[in-house]
């Protein structure tokens, strides 16, 4: 399988804007009703995230891929996964805190919060898709293939934006 990521995060968590980033294209993210596929890039509705009706279309969605990128919105203090989410879906996970930039942002407990949801195994990066920060981390971790692989590219290339618990 080729590596591709499924986005997942709450409502307005900036899931399509992040895939923006990552793909480097300019229009501006609409409020997203289904799946869309992009290249390598699943972007969920944040409906599927936040209801847990809907947590059987990423199980299924997650068969389709290489990677999960779990998001945060550090400008807000909930999260919406339950406990050890991470673990019951066998991909490579990345916790991903979003909207770094905003003057609202709450990084630290954005990171716990994730912490939580991957029961500490996986790489967290730290990311504003404003200021397209974190974003060639994010391509660097889904183009590899394993924790170990994640892991050792984190500890061999330090940055502010990433950080493997
Ligand atoms: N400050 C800031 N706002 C962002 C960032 N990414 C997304 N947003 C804003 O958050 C809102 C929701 O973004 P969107 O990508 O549609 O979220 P989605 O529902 O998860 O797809 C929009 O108003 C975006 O402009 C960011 O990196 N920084
Ligand atoms: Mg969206």
């Amino acid at each position: 399988m080729k590596n591709r990521a499924m986005l997942i995060g709450s409502i307005g968590a900036g899931k399509s804007t992040l895939t923006n980033a990552l793909l480097g294209r300019e229009v501006k993210a609409v409020k997203t009703q289904s799946l869309l596929y992009f290249d390598w890039i699943v972007d969920t509705p944040g409906e599927y995230s936040e209801n847990p009706f809907f947590y059987k279309n990423i199980m299924a969605t997650a068969l389709e891929v290489t990677h999960v990128l779990y998001l945060q919105d550090s400008t807000k203090k909930k999260m919406i996964f339950p406990h050890g989410f991470s673990t019951g879906i066998n991909k490579l996970p990345i916790g991903v805190v979003t909207k770094s930039d905003s003057d609202k942002a709450d990084i630290e407990l954005a990171v716990s919060l994730l912490k939580k949801v991957m029961v500490n195994r996986g790489p967290i990066v730290i990311t504003s898709s404003l200021k397209n920060e974190g974003i060639e981390e994010i391509k660097m971790l889904v183009g590899m293939n394993t924790i170990q692989e994640m892991k050792e590219y984190i500890d061999n290339h330090p940055s502010p934006y990433i950080f493997f618990e």
